[in-house]
């Protein structure tokens, strides 16, 4: 079943948070001037059945674990596929095209461009402005990138947009996708392309200690929150060794680099225009069984005023959610394609 083992995970977290909550629901109640006491003893019980249920649990997973030790022992089994080979290997100096996002960020993706134009094997910036009103296109235009101009309000819409802009450059090899911001730093570029020889799609990673600068939007429950929905998208692609096909813990860092025949092949099937679009590209490159690693990167303070998740707890929260469900429920809606696929109507790009 689709999603079968993140919903048995959040089923049990979620009983483990309402056993927990019982405890003190039963205490308020037996303090109380009324006769409570068959609603305490009541959930005394139901608070006994779920700890029991949680404790059998936790004796059955390792009774699992230490059979699965064994069995790897005695059979060895190579879970790791290698990358794709498929003629879409990169060469030791990959080209690269950056696509930077941006909607009214004009100073913060101004530098960003001149920060990653610089960077060795970049070929090209292009920053997808996303109807800003300030002066975003005309500043990231001098700075030295191509400006193009996506009409469909959204995160996920100037992510597909970029990167469907990035794979019509013919001679790039590979392509980055960034936000301007002022959050990434054109100097880790360089791991993304030390890592792309071994894997379809190289993805940041923002939850590691000492790489989070202080006062960043990567806040404890930013850290928490990616790191859990991170695990969700893990249990859908299993793997027991690794705890996952693909050893994720963040779930929503844009700072990404794919292969061109990569990107072509996932291209289509790249639906979500808001901010869940990065699991959603996680999630289908791992439909497409790509291959994905995650390095650790820098993650500075936001220059400007976050208009995504980050606005708010409760904007993080309903974008949190948004993801959930999306790692549950998503399969693309075009049949499976394995040969060359072809780009759709709507991230089609015109002739450069
Ligand atoms: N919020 C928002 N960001 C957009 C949109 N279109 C493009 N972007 C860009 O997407 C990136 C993410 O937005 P940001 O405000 O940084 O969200 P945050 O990272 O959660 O703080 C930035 O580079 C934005 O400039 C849009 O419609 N809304
Ligand atoms: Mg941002």
């Amino acid at each position: 079943m689709r999603g079968g083992r993140a919903i048995v995970a959040l089923t049990v977290v979620l009983l483990a948070v309402l056993g927990a909550a019982l405890h003190p629901l039963a205490f308020i109640l037996s303090v109380l001037p009324v006769d409570t006491r068959q609603l305490v003893a009541a959930l005394t019980e139901a608070r006994v059945f779920i700890f029991n249920l949680l404790a059998w649990g936790i004796v059955a997973l390792v009774v699992v674990m230490v059979l699965f030790t064994f069995r790897g022992r005695l059979v060895r089994k190579v879970s790791a596929r290698p990358p794709t080979d498929d003629g879409s290997m990169v060469p030791a100096q990959p080209r690269v095209v950056v696509a930077v996002t941006a909607y009214n960020d004009a100073q913060a993706t101004a530098d960003t461009v001149r920060d990653f134009i610089r960077q060795p094997g970049v070929i090209e910036v292009l920053v997808i402005d996303n109807n800003s009103t300030d002066r975003t296109a005309e500043l990231a235009a001098k700075a030295g990138a191509r400006v193009i101009h996506e009409p469909r309000q959204g995160y996920g819409y100037a992510c597909i947009r970029g990167l469907a802009e990035g794979w019509s450059v013919p001679s790039a090899d590979v392509v980055a996708l960034v936000e301007g911001d002022g959050t990434f730093a054109g100097d880790d570029l360089k791991k993304f392309l030390a890592y792309i020889g071994q894997a379809d799609m190289v993805v940041g990673n923002r939850v590691v200690r000492g790489l989070v600068e202080p006062g960043s939007q990567m806040d404890h429950f930013f850290t928490w929150g990616n790191m859990a929905v991170a695990f969700l998208l893990r249990l859908r692609f299993w793997d027991s060794q690794f705890l996952g096909v693909a050893t994720i813990s963040d779930v929503g860092c844009t700072f990404r680099v794919i292969r061109r025949q990569a990107l072509e092949k996932i291209l289509p099937d790249l639906t979500v225009g808001g901010y869940h679009f990065s699991p959603h590209m996680m999630l289908v490159a791992l439909l497409h069984q790509l291959t994905l690693l995650e390095i650790p990167i820098t993650f500075r303070r936001r220059v400007g005023r976050s208009k995504g998740a980050s606005q708010s707890i409760w904007k993080g929260l309903a974008v949190g959610m948004a993801m959930i469900w999306h790692i549950l429920t998503f399969s693309p809606k075009r049949p499976r394609v394995t040969a060359r696929a072809s780009l759709p109507e709507e991230v089609a790009v015109g002739p450069r």
